[in-house]
């Protein structure tokens, strides 16, 4: 089932932009608990938005599982996804009320407008959840300095139950591969390129190092 496949090939490929995106700057002063709190409150407020945007197309991957899936326990894992994100949602708003961050005013930065336009494929769905999974599980490792009121937000996306979901999306993503086209194959890396660029953008603009 955890057999190697095509996903992992493209992240090996890809390296470099993958340590880039789930070991940023940003990731590693929360790590070593010398994070800005300035930065993490602009992190949670764009991240607010972009998960509002994530909604929709998480439904959108669903009917896609429902339509098009030759396993019914494909629709499940991603079912689990949507279901999540009520919960989520509710999290920002309570989280951002703790910082006195008034989620009504906030608008999308650049960066994180440009990546809505990647929200389209079972690819990117898994690749933009695997990238803060393994990020924040980073973060959860021994020997981390993370700040406890931040240990919340890492917890949400290092947990084992995510990584486990991201796990299940993988091996969909991977066995749909193996059915794929070149030229279905060609743009799935070209998405999951895009993604692991896209979230090193994220990163940066709560940094403030656009
Ligand atoms: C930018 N990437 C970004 N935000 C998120 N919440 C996730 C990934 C995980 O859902």
């Amino acid at each position: 089932e955890d057999k190697i496949g095509m996903s992992e090939t493209w992240l090996r490929k890809h390296r470099l932009i993958y340590d880039g995106a789930t070991r940023h700057p940003l990731i590693i002063s929360i790590c070593d608990g010398t994070i800005n709190i300035a930065s993490f409150k602009t992190w949670l407020a764009q991240d607010y938005l972009f998960v509002r945007a994530f909604v929709p197309f998480a439904a959108s991957v669903l009917i896609k599982a429902w339509k098009e899936s030759d396993c019914r326990g494909d629709m499940e894992v991603i079912l689990g996804g949507v279901a999540s994100l009520e919960d989520e949602i509710s999290w920002f708003k309570a989280e951002a009320n703790k910082w006195g961050i008034s989620l009504s005013d906030v608008v999308p930065q650049p960066p994180n407008k440009n990546y809505y336009r990647l929200l389209e494929s079972l690819m990117t769905f898994w690749a933009i959840e695997a990238v803060y999974q393994e990020s924040f599980a980073h973060c959860i490792e021994e020997g981390s300095k993370i700040p406890p009121e931040l240990k919340e937000t890492c917890a949400r996306w290092g947990n084992e139950a995510f990584g486990k979901y991201c796990q299940s999306l993988l091996n969909i993503a991977n066995r749909r591969l193996q059915k794929a086209s070149d030229e279905e194959l060609k743009k799935a890396e070209f998405m999951l390129l895009s993604v692991l660029e896209h979230e090193v953008e994220f990163w940066n603009m709560s940094c403030g190092n656009k």
